[in-house]
């Protein structure tokens, strides 16, 4: 049906009225998505059956990732585009009277993650099914996905976010493949057979539910799935309802909640039970059904890490761990040691933080009450672990008790996840060896055969081919299409560079994202933006380590300079934000509200109105990251060196060309290796530095507010009256935290670097031959960040698992 086009346009009017019962005619945007989806569906169900066949079939070692989240944006664009058929649809669509643009906006963007790390793992899955690598994902079908932003007054407000209220078209309901979970009860222990046996009585039993969602490996016809579970509750609950329907109706709510929302806080722990009870979920629905595909392959259960990498996406489902070690030990008749042995054969861990507030600690007391039978067997880990150590450091308790899983009440998942796991990676080089060296170097010593650098990547196909198309052919017509197999090749780029001809049309191509993005503003905020102007963009979660802030004081400092000479020269500027933050952040909420009312003031003043404009753009999504990055000319990257565990944002933005102001921090450093200081805008502090600072505690933010009067002048507008504090407002939180709290993200320790960095960007982008050819030699380098690149190094370095043979679709 998607052959060629004449066929496509036959096949899509007929599906039109089998499904519908409308002629082209009458055929709504949201039509056109449905029945574009069903028409996908339809295509490649045979080629996924045959997937999971020739799988089985080999049996072949199979990766499955677990993440809490999976960010994996609209799918309809990306599906079309990996079967190769998105310009024949879209020319197809054209003729009958359709805009394909028009009809991928009809589909729901779901939220299924905060950022990064539900971004990274959807790149993953994408790079995964491109290679024809079997790996799978397995997460949870929230209903509700991260809330919806809107700002009202300047301020954020949340709303829930329905994401399924239109249906899901790419989803397939796994009923027959439903699993148990169990909560609660008592573990009871019997002797039999010179054994003890632990069973689990009085507990509450769910049915977790799969939908699987389809990966569409690009130019081939490997298929791998997306399994996300659903809670439902069992029809007869096995906890003793004492006959009572409000009970029944109480256990009915209970269950459905385990599935019902994401939690939105992403750099925080949050304790909470319901959370506990959807990291359990996911792990012993997860588990199961890797169990019952590897049963099917009738192998001793010892196989069972030859057959089956669990990969955790951070420490979020570690609780993998002590569900293998009972399904073994208490469903399997393995010993502890034989469970052991498996166990760590099979689980690999992926860290994406070193903030200690974001660490993860159960309480006992929680996880006994929530699973009893997971309790005892970590506490038996822990034991054992204490044990060994004590062999292996006789006397050093202070190690020990930094090692230990348990601690006090609390379960500390990132000892247990590397305690339990045969290999522990970081995102980027610099963040691996602070794990190594700082925060993790008690188990580095202890395991460092362990550790391993992966640095993050992200798929070329969403965020170039797709989000970017008129770049993506520029870039074929320059050096071949073979890049798009081998992203790498974009290196070639390099001799282009230079070119005029191929400058000029980088420039253009640029130039019509951001008429784009100036439309897409104009109509949503009635904020006229000059395309011509620099578009400086920073869109990401809103976090004091990201430091917005530092970004917003600067432009404080733009105007006030602006207003004090208001014939300055400066190259006009537009600096657009996008984040949400945490709905219980406050400082980041009140930063959002501060970057509102910097916008308020900027772009009312008709004084500067040539000069300077400020954008905040509401709900940042995937989708919306799709319009704006292509648009940047700047990419801001700023995080406190050593903060940002790696970043994908910035290899996001470099990959359409803009350049980056930047710290040496997280993925960035690698990226000035390959660019050197003449492609990036490099300022600030470095990590070892910052590290020096918080160990001698010899940093003080009132010295630079004293002697640099610029800061002085911005951190004063925060808290009077005047050109950014309107009557009756301030933020004095902000201020607080900056000179009172001692400025924990040296803001202004960097202030005076970042400033100059950006005199630097304003005269740079004077020259527009030599901005152009730095933006090439940044798209140039970018290849290497494809996640097309990490896929492999995680295939071949943690998970041993190997393409399939070779199928090229038909
Ligand atoms: O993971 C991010 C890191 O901050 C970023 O540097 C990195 O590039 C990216 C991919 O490796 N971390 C997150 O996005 N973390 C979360 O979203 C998160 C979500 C729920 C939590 C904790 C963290 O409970």
């Amino acid at each position: 049906m998607f052959d060629t086009k004449e066929n496509f346009k036959e096949a899509f009017k007929k599906e039109l009225v089998m499904q519908l019962g409308k002629p082209v005619s009458q055929a709504t945007d949201a039509d056109v998505y449905r029945i574009l989806g069903m028409m996908i569906r339809e295509r490649i169900g045979e080629d996924w059956a045959n997937t999971n066949q020739r799988l089985k079939a080999a049996k072949a070692k199979q990766v499955y990732y677990f993440s809490m989240e999976f960010l994996i944006g609209r799918q309809l664009g990306n599906n079309l585009l990996s079967l190769g058929v998105l310009e024949l649809v879209r020319d197809g669509l054209q003729e009958l009277g359709f805009d394909l643009d028009s009809a991928e906006e009809e589909e729901s963007d779901p939220g299924l993650g905060n950022g990064g790390l539900g971004r990274l793992a959807a790149c993953f899955l994408d790079s995964l099914a491109a290679q024809q690598l079997p790996g799978h994902g397995c997460g949870i079908r929230y209903r509700y996905g991260l809330f919806e932003q809107k700002i009202v007054d300047g301020h954020q407000v949340e709303l829930p976010d329905y994401w399924l209220q239109r249906g899901n078209v790419w989803e397939v309901c796994r009923e027959d493949k439903k699993v148990e979970v169990r909560f609660g009860g008592e573990v009871q222990m019997t002797e039999r057979d010179g054994r003890l046996h632990f069973e689990l009585a009085g507990y509450e039993s769910i049915w977790a539910i799969p939908y699987d969602i389809p990966v569409i490996g690009s130019g081939s016809s490997h298929v791998n799935t997306l399994r996300l579970w659903s809670a439902r509750p069992a029809k007869t609950p096995i906890k003793p309802n004492n006959g009572s329907y409000y009970n029944y109706l109480n256990y009915y709510r209970s269950v459905e909640s385990v599935s019902e929302f994401l939690y939105p806080d992403d750099s925080e722990f949050e304790g909470k039970l319901l959370r506990l009870k959807q990291q359990y979920f996911l792990c012993s629905a997860g588990l199961q059904s890797i169990l019952r595909t590897f049963d099917k392959l009738e192998l001793p259960i010892e196989c069972l890490p030859d057959k089956a990498a669990i990969h955790i996406n951070d420490t979020h489902p570690t609780l993998v761990i002590p569900e293998l070690m009972r399904i073994l030990m208490d469903e399997r008749s393995c010993s502890w040691e034989e469970a052991w042995q498996i166990t760590r054969r099979a689980v690999s861990y992926t860290n994406h933080t070193t903030l200690s507030e974001a660490l993860e600690k159960w309480p006992g007391v929680m996880v006994k009450q929530l699973l009893p039978r997971i309790y005892m067997i970590i506490e038996e880990m822990n034991k054992r672990f204490c044990a060994e150590l004590l062999e292996r450091y006789p006397g050093d308790q202070n190690r020990i008790s930094q090692l230990a899983i348990v601690y006090g009440d609390q379960i500390r998942m990132a000892n247990l996840a590397i305690a339990g796991s045969y290999s522990v990676n970081g995102v980027a080089a610099l963040h691996t060896e602070i794990l190594k060296k700082r925060e993790m170097k008690a188990f580095y010593e202890l395991y460092p055969e362990r550790f391993n650098n992966k640095t993050n990547g992200i798929s070329h196909r969403r965020w170039l081919m797709h989000a970017n198309p008129a770049l993506a052919r520029l870039i074929t017509e320059a050096i071949g299409s073979r890049w798009i197999r081998q992203p790498r090749e974009m290196i070639g780029l390099i001799k282009y560079a230079e070119d005029r001809g191929f400058q000029d049309n980088l420039h253009e191509i640029k130039r019509g994202n951001k008429l784009r993005l100036a439309k897409y503003v104009r109509e949503r905020l009635h904020i006229s933006i000059d395309p011509d102007s620099i578009f400086d963009v920073q869109a990401k979660r809103l976090h004091a380590y990201k430091r917005q802030l530092l970004n917003v004081l600067h432009m404080m400092h733009l105007y006030n300079q602006l207003k004090d000479n208001p014939s300055a020269d400066i190259t006009p500027r537009t600096f657009l934000f996008s984040a949400k933050a945490a709905p219980g952040y406050y400082l980041a909420k009140n930063i959002i509200k501060l970057i509102n009312t910097v916008a308020d003031t900027v772009n009312r003043d008709r004084t500067v109105r040539d000069k300077m404009k400020v954008v905040f753009l509401e709900n940042y999504s995937v989708s919306l990251a799709e319009k704006l990055i292509p648009a940047a000319d700047v990419s801001e990257q700023i995080s406190t060196a050593g903060k940002e565990a790696s970043g994908t944002g910035n290899m996001k933005f470099m990959m359409n060309g803009a350049l980056t102001v930047g710290t040496l921090d997280g993925a960035n450093v690698e990226m000035h290796e390959m660019l050197g200081d003449d492609n990036m805008f490099l300022f600030g502090l470095r990590a070892e530095q910052v590290m020096e600072y918080n160990q001698s505690g010899e940093y003080s933010p009132w010295h630079i507010y004293d002697v640099d009067l610029r800061v002085k002048e911005v951190m004063d507008q925060l808290i009077q009256p005047g050109r950014f504090c309107p009557e009756g407002q301030d933020f004095e939180s902000i201020y607080q935290s900056v000179l009172h709290h001692q400025d924990e993200f040296f803001v202004l320790k960097d202030f005076a670097s970042y400033v100059e960095a950006h005199l630097r960007i304003d005269l740079a982008y004077r020259n527009a031959r030599d901005w152009l050819k730095k933006s090439a030699l940044n798209i140039a380098h970018s290849g290497k960040f494809s996640s097309d690149h990490t896929i492999k190094q995680y295939a071949t370095g943690i998970w041993q698992i190997e393409p399939l043979i070779l199928q090229r679709r038909k």
